[in-house]
């Protein structure tokens, strides 16, 4: 049998070589990314080290997310279902409806620690949310042309049947897995509908159209991971992209936080409508695009609620009040900005381990506050990394790759529940993750000091 991990990285390779060969400038923008990545390497070597003793070294080249929308909760559901054969779970419930986007979506990663560090692939997977649309005759046309779409191969079905029923899949069922899977999120360039249909559905959101109108949810961006966003960001024009005006997320800061990341704008491309003769009309649609992001460590509830009421702060100031990178870096001088500071705030996760051996000072024991063994300089501290989303960002994100204007106005509310209902399963708590991660360090630290002490 093959592990999940191995499915993952199957999978998220294909993934990213498919999209280089649909949207060239995807490669453009990971070869950007890998000579920043190389070059801050070069210059920080405690950053090396930090990363090179967490094995995040090997994960940063491979590292990527993507993002797709479903149509329907039958979708939504075997694509749990796929996404678990590669040890994906969801976690994290996202609503942008109240960004004026009509979709709710969650995160399908890896968990554990070690699975991270093998793949953290991740894919933000949105569901429209068709009950967001005014026009009754509308609504009821795309739920009739969803309804007759099928987005999965029966080859892929087969498997994740198999694999559920087996506890995995062997190595020439993981080949094939990976292709069938590959051809859900391949590109068509037939749209499913005539250009009357098309233009109607844009018209209501032009996010609907992406989604009603095409064989399948086409993965529209891959996102790989940069060291320094900001010198990528800068570059980006001479790699010739447009780059959004702003970053998304936290400002530049001496102890990244969360997530930072910018995009270049979707491509419009070529698409063939169905006509009534086979030649079809032909039209164009801008849907996919490119990312980079760059992560920062997790913030505890406190941490977010900060950071939430920050960032607010500086989007709701005016324009009297200096441009939004400068509203930005203002608000975020209230943020602490040193890893003790956050650690002894209780802002930030942390993952405890010994610093040297297992060996306690006099006077200090193996259960003495955490705090303390880390002063003492017996314990050391590392800071644990965001794997997850943020509502806002991905908002913006959406946004510059809607063409400006693209936020309706719903009466939003967050409907989780009927997320959860579509999806067939809860989604996970990110905060319980990373709680669970920080707790689970510190009594195997503690541990191993008090059998040292022995
Ligand atoms: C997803 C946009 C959100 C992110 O990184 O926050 C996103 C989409 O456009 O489908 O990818
Ligand atoms: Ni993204």
């Amino acid at each position: 049998m093959i592990s999940a991990d191995e499915v993952r990285t199957r999978f998220a390779r294909a993934m990213s070589e498919m999209y280089r060969q649909e949207v060239p400038q995807y490669g453009a923008l990971t070869d950007l990314v890998g000579r920043v990545n190389a070059r801050v390497l070069h210059d920080d070597p405690v950053l090396k080290a930090r990363l090179e003793a967490a094995g995040g070294l090997e994960r940063l080249n491979i590292e990527r997310h993507g993002a797709i929308r479903l149509g329907t909760a039958a979708e939504l559901a075997t694509m749990r279902r796929l996404f678990a054969v590669m040890g994906m779970a969801p976690v994290g419930y996202y609503d942008l409806s109240v960004a004026g986007i009509p979709v709710h979506s969650t995160a399908f990663r890896p968990i554990d620690e070690a699975a991270l560090d093998r793949n953290p692939f991740r894919v933000f997977t949105s569901l429209l949310r068709l009950e967001l649309i005014a026009d009754t005759a509308l609504r009821v046309e795309a739920e009739r042309i969803l309804a007759a779409r099928r987005i999965f191969t029966p080859g892929v079905l087969d498997l994740i049947g198999r694999w559920e029923a087996d506890g995995g899949l062997t190595a020439a069922q993981a080949d094939l897995f990976v292709r069938e899977a590959l051809e859900t999120f391949r590109w068509h360039r037939a749209a499913t509908v005539d250009a009357a249909t098309y233009r109607s559905l844009h018209d209501a959101h032009r996010l609907i159209a992406d989604v009603v109108c095409f064989k399948g949810p086409h993965i529209n961006h891959l996102t790989p991971r940069t060291l320094d966003i900001d010198a990528a960001q800068a570059e980006m024009p001479s790699c010739g992209m447009r780059a959004k005006d702003v970053i998304e997320g936290p400002p530049r800061r001496a102890c990244p936080i969360l997530l930072r990341q910018t995009s270049f704008a979707a491509l419009e491309e070529q698409i063939v409508f169905r006509g009534d003769d086979d030649e079809g009309a032909a039209g164009c649609h801008t849907a996919r695009f490119g990312e980079i992001e760059q992560r920062g460590m997790a913030l505890t509830p406190k941490g977010r609620a900060l950071y939430d009421r920050l960032l607010g702060v500086a989007r709701e100031g005016g324009p009297d009040e200096g441009p939004y990178g400068a509203r930005l870096e203002r608000a975020f001088t209230q943020f602490p900005d040193t890893e003790d500071d956050l650690r002894a705030g209780e802002l930030a996760y942390f993952r405890y381990d010994l610093a040297g051996a297992a060996s306690l000072p006099p006077g200090l024991s193996a259960d003495a506050p955490i705090g303390d063994l880390v002063r003492r300089g017996v314990v050391m501290a590392t800071p644990i990394t965001y794997e997850d989303f943020l509502p806002v960002s991905a908002a913006g994100i959406f946004r510059s790759n809607l063409g400006g204007g693209a936020g309706a106005d719903y009466a939003a509310h967050a409907d989780r529940a009927g997320f959860e209902a579509a999806l067939g399963a809860e989604v996970l708590d990110e905060c319980a993750l990373y709680e669970a991660l920080q707790a689970r360090s510190i009594a195997a630290t503690r541990q191993s000091l008090g059998e040292g002490h022995r």
